[in-house]
């Protein structure tokens, strides 16, 4: 049977999508034929000026949101017709399309469109976004998608692929969702494959492969899952077993992939753990070293590997993977503190890691840290031992990366899970914010992570360490927009205004930043006139013979009822005054985009915005003028530096 593979919006474009290369091998062994379209490579290659930003990783949310998918392909119609059109005139009976989180959305767009115009075609989706939870039914249930793959497909798609070829029909098959009339048939658990070596090697033959921007690298999967179960991770969800291929399989991947792509000599594993078993990976190493020795310079390649700290990773051991290619080595250090490895389940002593880094570097090899910052239970002593383990192993490190979102609750995650086994405050029944979670205690806080993150980071600079983002990355500007948009998501809406204004006077060319202080731009223009107005119908209250108390209470029942009456010892005049300005005031209030109204202080009306009484009227008064000034300044910077204006003709 002839088979498309697709590959939709959103995937990186550094390299091919490895997961589809590998069923695109399976396939062909076989015995389908395989057309693949990587219209995620494709439509970023003709990609919009104002979709440049939608295929950044941080912003891949984007892809989750659907006026923003609906806009897009109205936006690119014409490609995207166009390629339909040239899918619609293959003779591929059956479409395959592989969803990560990010590209479900889009391909779902791409399959309604496929199915309306063509129903006999089969469309099948399968990938992670599909190992775990209520997709897949919410898929089938669209009408769009005929069956989804819940787990590995290298041997169960081209089983269903057979299956439809001979019968026309899906066979129930453990891992397998499909559509029979009404109901869902559901085959159970998928399995994932037992002996790696056994599989067909992944094939790139069918993709661009001049489209992908390193043109020196090639992707590959030498396990799946991982040994360990670090509390944060949820790759055991994914992957529930370890398996990993022999030295003499991988060997021979890699030995294929460099006879295809002679050009390509760097391979980027994408092993969860590449040392899952050592000995596995030290053997692979022997094979390789001896292949380049034989055929020096020209079949040379290099390659990089995320590990995890053990003791066998011994100098002996590193300088065979040294040998055998081995350029760089990721290591997930995570925390210096012995305490809070234990909680992350990370199953290391940092006297070790000490040893392996040390080795790591000394035999020749690129060494690379990963940290996490804020792990619950983490307290300043502990992440104090964290700058330590970085101050003391400095001279072993070429690289130090700390996670940019300190501890996230990944869902799916046992932290996640059990947040009350971590003392992590619940704001729903079941859930806390993944980036902005707080400790019951109040000691850990999303303001505290990002506090030892940066404190993190200049250590890095102080020790001229490559810190990820350079040593000069933008620290403080990526301090200040993660500490904006957290008081934005906690509604204190001053502290957020505050930092987005600090990030404006930085970098004043932002637009993003504008854009956010712009949402708060027009309220602070309506609560400085409704406060001007309260402040003199307040004045007026408080001239009123001293009745202030007595008036209060009469204005409270006025505001609910609509209407003003009386107060005792002031005239008809003043009395329609300060009914003049509590109604104005009012309806400024009645436009703010946050909400708002008045209410009864001890010192007369108080203008609130949302909940919490607005600031004084001269600190707000000053706050909206340098509001509107940068943003003022912003606009002109970002006219001044635009593309229109530096490069005559651009748009
Ligand atoms: C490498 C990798 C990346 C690379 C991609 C490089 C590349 N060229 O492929 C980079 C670093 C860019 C990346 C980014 C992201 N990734 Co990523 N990534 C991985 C990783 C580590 C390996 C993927 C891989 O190649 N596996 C090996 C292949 C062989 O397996 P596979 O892809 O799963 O394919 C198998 C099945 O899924 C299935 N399958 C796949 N496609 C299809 C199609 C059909 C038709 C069928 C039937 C079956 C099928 O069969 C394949 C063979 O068994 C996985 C974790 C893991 N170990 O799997 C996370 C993972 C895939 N990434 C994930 C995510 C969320 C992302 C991001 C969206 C954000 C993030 N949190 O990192 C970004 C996306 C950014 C972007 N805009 O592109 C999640 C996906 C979760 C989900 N529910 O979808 C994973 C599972 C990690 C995790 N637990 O969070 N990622
Ligand atoms: S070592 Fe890495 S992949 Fe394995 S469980 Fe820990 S964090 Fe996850």
């Amino acid at each position: 049977m002839k088979v498309g593979l697709v590959q939709s919006p959103v995937w990186w474009t550094i390299d091919p999508p490895l997961g589809l290369a590998q069923v695109a091998g399976c396939l062909r062994a076989a015995g389908h034929e395989v057309a693949v379209w990587d219209l995620n490579i494709l439509l970023w290659k003709n990609r919009l000026p104002q979709y440049e930003n939608m295929w950044l990783w941080e912003q891949y949310q984007f892809w989750n949101h659907p006026d923003i998918v609906d806009r897009f392909f109205e936006d690119n119609r014409e490609f995207i017709d166009k390629t339909l059109e040239g899918m619609l005139s293959s003779d591929c009976r059956l479409f395959g399309f592989s969803i990560y989180a990010g590209t479900q959305r889009a391909a779902l767009r791409l399959a309604q469109r496929l199915k309306e115009a063509d129903s006999r075609r089969r469309v099948v989706f399968g990938g992670q976004y599909f190992f775990r939870g209520p997709h897949a039914e919410e898929m089938l249930r669209t009408g769009f998608v005929d069956a989804v793959v819940r787990g590995a497909g290298d041997e169960l798609f081209p089983q269903l692929a057979a299956d439809l070829e001979r019968t026309g029909l899906p066979r129930k098959r453990a891992g397998l969702l499909f559509r029979d009339g009404a109901d869902i048939v559901d085959g159970g658990p998928a399995e994932s494959p037992k002996n790696l070596d056994a599989l067909p090697f992944p094939d790139f033959s069918g993709f661009p492969m001049d489209l992908y921007t390193d043109k020196t690298r090639i992707p590959v999967a030498a396990s799946r899952g991982c040994v360990l179960g670090c509390r944060f991770c949820s790759s055991r969800e994914f992957w529930p077993h370890y398996s990993g291929m022999s030295g003499e399989r991988i060997f021979a991947e890699l030995k294929h992939q460099k006879a295809m792509f002679p050009q390509r000599a760097h391979f980027e594993f994408y092993d969860l753990t590449a040392n899952g078993r050592p000995e596995n990976l030290y053997r692979f190493a022997l094979l390789a070293a001896d292949f380049m020795i034989q055929h020096r310079p020209e079949r040379n390649f290099r390659w990089k590997i995320n590990a995890i700290v053990r003791p066998e990773m011994t100098r002996d051991y590193l300088a065979v993977l040294k040998a055998g290619g081995c350029q760089d080595i990721i290591y997930g250090i995570e925390s210096g503190s012995p305490d809070v490895l234990w909680r992350m389940n990370k199953n290391y002593d940092p006297a070790v890691a000490d040893r392996v880094l040390q080795a790591t570097h000394e035999v020749g090899i690129r060494t690379v840290a990963n940290f996490m910052f804020g792990f619950p239970g983490e307290t300043e002593e502990d992440f104090q031992l964290t700058l330590d383990f970085l101050r003391r192993n400095r001279p072993w490190l070429d690289m130090a990366y700390g996670s940019a979102t300190f501890t996230s609750l990944e869902e799916y995650s046992y932290l996640a899970e059990h947040p009350r086994e971590f003392d992590i405050r619940q704001e729903t029944a079941h859930t806390a914010h993944n980036l902005y979670w707080d400790s019951l205690d109040g000691k850990n806080t999303y303001p505290v992570r990002l506090d030892r993150y940066a404190r993190f980071r200049r250590t890095c600079r102080e020790l001229g360490l490559d810190a990820y983002k350079g040593l000069d990355g933008a620290l403080e500007l990526d301090r200040l927009a993660n500490l904006a948009h957290y008081y934005q998501y906690r509604d204190r809406r001053l502290e957020a205004i505050g930092a987005y204004v600090d990030y404006l006077e930085r970098d004043r060319a932002s637009r993003p930043m504008r854009e956010q202080l712009r949402r708060y731009q027009g309220d602070l223009r309506l609560l400085v006139k409704a406060l001007r107005l309260v402040e003199r119908a307040n004045r007026l209250l408080l001239s009123a013979n001293g009745a202030l108390r007595e008036g209060q209470e009469l204005l409270r029942r006025t505001l609910e009822s609509g209407e003003l009456l009386a107060m005792p010892g002031s005239s008809r005049g003043e009395i329609d005054r300060v009914r003049l300005y509590v109604a104005r005031a009012q309806r400024f209030l009645r436009r703010l985009t946050h909400g708002g109204g008045l209410r009864w202080g001890d010192r007369g009306l108080v203008v609130c915005w949302e909940k919490e009484p607005a600031p004084p009227l001269e600190e707000l008064r000053a706050l909206r003028s340098k509001v509107d000034r940068l943003i003022e300044l912003s606009e002109s910077e970002e006219a001044r530096t635009s593309p229109a204006a530096v490069v005559p003709g651009a748009r």
